[in-house]
């Protein structure tokens, strides 16, 4: 698929999960690369690479693996580069791997774990733990778009008990069930720790902070923001406030996608090259970003 088609697909989130899209942003470039025939192809990369970024403003993932096929652009040449986009993704879906298993050792048997929206490090990391301890997982539905029915129907396929509740149900269902764990995903992690995901998580850490449980995020480092390390900020995706429903006459909507979660309400930051607290994100950027700091 091109670029143009895959920036049209994340933005309906057609594609999405925010892994997912930054693979889908690089195996269109390396597509567009192999077919490519014109004479300037560094600023024509640039302008499909443009298009990419700025399908979806939030998870730094995108933009982080888009800036890292420029940055390979510009050190290797255009033959080599499929090959090395290849071996990118091919990490970053190792690196998923890595985190679920360091992760499940953070999991205990008989864990009530509740989870928000639909992250792939999140599944991975419980589908690991249930090899071996007995879990049973809580998930929001997470409107307006649902991505908790993803969840509830991909754990159930893999025979772990879960049930679905209300996003409003999350303190009810906390003392209901006992609640042990909140695991959540992330769509990007910024240099102070704070964590962006989807809109609701915010208040689930401030309810688990409230109930004193251990509040947890699964992210590769791809999702660590480089840019906020140098001060800029991360935006916020406002999306079309139809998701919410059809209009009202004489009322206004809001429809923000994701929040913050301060770095106080988060116990531990889970990747795949091991568990930090969130106060040790500028390490990770330090050692992993260091080409995009230069
Ligand atoms: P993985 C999703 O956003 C959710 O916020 C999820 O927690 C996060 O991306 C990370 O997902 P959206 O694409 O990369 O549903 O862990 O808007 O799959």
């Amino acid at each position: 698929m091109n670029p143009l088609e895959t920036a049209k697909k994340i933005k309906s989130m057609e594609i999405r999960g925010a892994l997912e899209i930054a693979l889908a942003a690089v195996e269109s470039l390396r597509d567009y690369t192999k077919g490519y025939r014109g004479s300037t192809f560094i600023r024509d990369l640039e302008k499909q690479a443009s298009l990419l970024k700025k399908s979806r403003p939030t998870a730094v993932s995108l933009p982080n693996a888009v800036d890292y096929v420029l940055y390979l652009a510009k050190h290797h040449d255009r033959q080599e580069l499929p090959e090395l986009i290849d071996k990118f993704m091919k990490e970053q879906r190792e690196a998923l791997f890595k985190l679920s298993k360091i992760g499940a050792k953070r999991i205990e048997d008989g864990d009530i774990i509740l989870t928000h929206c639909n992250s792939t490090a999140v599944l991975e990391t419980i589908r690991e733990a249930a090899k071996t301890k007995r879990i049973h997982v809580i998930c929001t539905e997470t409107r307006p778009r649902n991505q908790g029915y993803l969840t509830a129907s991909y754990l159930a396929k893999h025979k772990i008990p879960v049930t679905l509740i209300l996003d409003s149900a999350v303190r009810s269902a906390i003392e209901h069930f006992g609640v042990k764990k909140i695991l959540i995903g992330a769509d990007t992690v910024a240099a102070n720790g704070a964590v962006a995901n989807k809109i609701g998580t915010s208040q689930i850490a401030s309810i688990a902070h409230e109930f004193n449980i251990p509040f947890m995020v699964a992210t590769e480092t791809i999702k660590f923001s480089p840019q906020t390390f140098l001060g800029n900020l991360i935006e916020i995706e406002e999306r079309e406030h139809t998701e919410i429903r059809p209009k009202m006459r004489g009322v206004t909507m809001w429809n923000p996608a994701f929040d913050f979660t301060p770095p106080e309400y988060i116990d531990i930051i889970i990747t795949e090259d091991g568990i930090i607290s969130p106060h040790m994100a500028y390490t990770i950027l330090k050692e992993k970003f260091g080409w995009e700091l230069k």
